[in-house]
């Protein structure tokens, strides 16, 4: 794992779950992220229910954080990874139903693009599922352009947090 001596890092993850218990999951991954070595969560995005965008299968919940982190980008991955294993995972066909999926949307400033990760991830842009929960936490990297774009995408905040704001 990371030595301490590196400088941390802001981070963004984009999560997301359409199987099983998918309010628990999202909640039981915002409580594992905190524990994280070497990483802070900085920021937790309301929750949000979303139709399944260019796949099929149930609702998905979804929510973004942000974090501090003097992991590196591979470690962070390794260990969002991990916990989406513990989840349950199961990979079979792209963008099929899952029980947990986490993805690093912005490592810093870093761009990669290797075998295993991509940073900026490819799609944040196309998706409303992410640029909303996005938009809560960091409101500077989601413009009116970016959401007009998605408008058609079926989101709303979680029927909880809407009965909570009135
Ligand atoms: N994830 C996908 C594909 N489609 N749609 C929604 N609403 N939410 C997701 O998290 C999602 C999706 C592939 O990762
Ligand atoms: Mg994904
Ligand atoms: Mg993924």
């Amino acid at each position: 794992m990371a030595t301490s001596l590196r400088e941390p890092v802001s981070a963004f993850v984009a999560l997301g779950a359409n199987l099983g218990h998918p309010a628990q999951a999202v909640s039981k991954a915002l409580t594992d992220l905190a524990q994280l070595p070497h990483t802070q969560v900085k920021a937790v995005s309301e929750l949000y229910e979303s139709a399944p965008h260019q796949a099929d299968g149930p609702m998905y919940v979804n929510a973004v954080v942000a974090l501090s982190t003097s992991l590196n980008a591979f470690e962070l991955l390794q260990a969002l990874q991990a916990m989406e294993q513990q989840a349950g995972r199961q990979r079979s066909v792209q963008n099929a139903p899952r029980t947990l999926d986490l993805d690093l949307l912005f490592f810093g400033h870093a761009q990669l693009s290797s075998a295993y990760l991509t940073v900026p991830h490819p799609r944040w842009q196309e998706r409303a599922f992410v640029l909303l929960p996005l938009q809560d936490v960091a409101p500077e990297r989601v413009d009116a352009h970016m959401l007009a774009r998605v408008a058609d995408q079926p989101i709303q905040r979680s029927v909880s947090v809407i009965c909570d704001s009135k």
